[in-house]
């Protein structure tokens, strides 16, 4: 243990907080990685562009083209993160047998089996999205809400697999697995029609949940969004619509996605207003400049205040938390571990607040108190107890890890 380290648990001892059972606890709470920023969210089982609302720029070489080179790429980031992980899966990372392929609705769980096995191999818990874009069916720009019934079809058939398969999951892990609904459908510019698609959304979503599962392993979540591009104007799946499918559907998690609001709308406000209605709740962690732009997630003050309010409302076992950004432009290895290690941070951070302090000068109106011992605790030794923290977990502190980013880059990503 570092003189650091003791030095800093007496700073957190003096204001009633015991480093070590941070550690410890934080050591527990698993954080879903996404399997795509590994490859600009392409996937295996299309050669198109991205589509749906969402995109990549840049185009930093070295990228995944395989399922061996994807989990090789995971794995090196997660060997430098500490804490504990579940992976991402999205439906178009299906690995198919030499010759194979079968389209997004007949998917089936032995199309995910490799997962499975990199999953169960490194005692994780596997995450599922179905993939309603990048496909040839997405028509229009619409899948769950299309008026051509034979889309709408397609895309109900693809939700129902992908239940399947978060059951197959769930069972083969034993972890329960959060799958993610969302969709980019929507319009450029003024509907002529807003309820039409919404109404053709949420029927679609009963009919894919009406698919039987065990409510203790598959946790769906309806995500919302109130722009991309190409559907600056008008999209289905808004935040209204997708907090009220979740409310009226019994077991359906809201997913929120802090890249996915107005501007100066924060979600670290809404975690615990959904807290209070919500047995569960899932988000998505992310970093917007100035639009969905999906930048990497680093330690900054909005971080902060969403993981303080999962901790601060006793709720780490009622939040599910996945990353969910793709930076093309950059070493696609360090933004995940960037990414990663930032969310790691902010929990650590929530954990090394004394909140029930900090609750009783706002509930006994010292404001000025409050306001002056939020500034300190800004100034508290936190570096120390992060350090202690990943040597704990066996990863590397400063800047070391990054010299194994160097050398994988040198050794492995230049050789692609
Ligand atoms: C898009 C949504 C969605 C996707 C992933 C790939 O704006 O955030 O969650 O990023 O499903
Ligand atoms: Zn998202």
């Amino acid at each position: 243990m570092s003189n650091a380290y003791e030095l800093a648990k007496q700073a957190y001892a003096s204001i009633g907080i015991d480093t070590d059972a941070a550690i410890e606890k934080l050591k527990s709470i698993p954080v879903s990685l996404h399997c795509w920023q590994g490859d600009d969210v392409t996937g295996f089982d299309h050669d198109g562009p991205l589509t749906g609302g969402i995109q990549t720029t840049g185009n930093y070489p070295g990228k995944a083209r395989t399922p061996e080179q994807l989990m090789a790429d995971m794995d090196k980031a997660m060997s430098l993160c500490p804490g504990a992980k579940k992976i991402n899966v999205h439906a178009c990372y299906a690995i198919f047998d030499d010759g194979e392929f079968v389209d997004r609705d007949k998917l089936e769980p032995k199309h995910f089996a490799k997962w499975v096995e990199f999953a169960k191999s490194r005692g994780m818990g596997l995450d599922f999205n179905p993939t309603f874009f990048s496909h040839p069916m997405v028509k229009d720009g619409l899948t769950l809400t299309s008026p051509d019934e034979t889309t709408r079809k397609f895309w109900i058939e693809h939700g129902k697999a992908c239940v399947r398969i978060s059951e197959y999951f769930a069972k083969e892990t034993g972890i329960p697995c959060v799958m993610n609904i969302w969709i980019g459908d929507g319009f450029k510019d003024v509907p002529a029609d807003r309820m039409g698609p919404r109404l053709r959304y949420k029927d679609s979503i009963e009919q894919i949940l009406s698919e039987p599962y065990d409510r203790n392993l598959v946790k769906p979540c309806v995500e919302s969004k109130v722009f991309g591009i190409g559907v600056e104007a008008y999209t289905a799946g808004s935040a209204e619509f997708t907090l009220t499918y979740a409310a009226t559907h019994e077991g359906c998690l809201p997913l929120m996605d802090n890249g996915h609001y107005h501007p100066t709308e924060v979600v670290s406000d809404k975690i615990p207003a959904l807290l209070c209605y919500f047995p569960e709740i899932a988000l998505h962690i992310t970093r917007g400049i100035r639009w969905d732009s999906d930048h990497v997630l680093v330690f900054d003050d909005e971080t902060k205040e969403m993981a303080k309010e999962i901790v601060r409302c006793d709720a780490l076992d009622r939040v599910y938390m996945a990353l969910d950004y793709f930076d093309a432009s950059i070493n696609r290895i360090s933004a995940w571990t960037v990414g990663f290690r930032s969310w790691q941070k902010a929990l650590l951070n929530a954990l090394l607040t004394p909140h029930e302090t900090l609750k009783a000068l706002q509930d006994n109106a010292e404001f000025t108190e409050l306001m002056a011992m939020n500034e300190e605790l800004k100034t508290m030794p936190f570096g120390a107890v992060w350090d202690e923290y990943c040597t704990r977990c066996g990863v590397k502190t400063g800047m070391a890890w990054f010299d194994d980013i160097k050398s994988y880059e040198k050794t492995v990503l230049s050789k692609r």
